[in-house]
């Protein structure tokens, strides 16, 4: 069985989430989803999400693509998780190319994939967009 892992804050979450997780369990049979904490994302990624860990986990669940959700609590965790959760490959989008290319040498060996993202949608500019929205 091959299982593969990505991380992320996956708030608001929209298709171009969704288009990552289809790609990422297309590439083995199970895939980890490690959430960042709202502690992570406030301490360590300076953004603050609108839905809480809770939240965004119990939506996650909802994904028929994502088989097992964990915390990210910090970077340093992949190389452990790689080998705790004896991970394959691990995937995240080309936003973070060549970031995480050490990990190729974590445990058994694991396989480092960038996917592209999708370009036209962001939460970023979700949020914007809901600011000058007047219906
Ligand atoms: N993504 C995408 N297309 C978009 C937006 C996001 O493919 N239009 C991908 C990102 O590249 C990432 C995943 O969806 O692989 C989750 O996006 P974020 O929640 O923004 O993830 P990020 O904040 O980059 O966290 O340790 C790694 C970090 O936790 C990654």
């Amino acid at each position: 069985m091959t299982r593969v892992i990505t991380y992320g804050t996956f708030d608001l979450l929209h298709y171009g989430h969704i288009k990552l997780l289809q790609r990422a369990k297309a590439l083995g049979d199970y895939l980890i989803v490690a959430l960042s904490t709202d502690e992570f994302n406030m301490r360590q990624k300076n953004k603050r999400s609108y839905f809480s860990y809770e939240e965004r986990k119990l939506i996650l669940e909802a994904i028929r693509y994502v088989d097992l959700i964990i915390p990210e609590e910090s970077w340093e965790q992949k190389k452990t998780d790689i080998i705790k959760y004896e991970v394959d490959v691990f995937v995240i989008g080309d936003d973070w190319e060549g970031k995480f290319d050490f990990l190729k040498t974590v445990g058994k060996g694991c396989e480092v994939i960038y996917l592209p993202r999708t370009p036209e949608i962001s939460t970023t500019q979700i949020k914007n967009e809901l600011k000058s929205y007047n219906p």
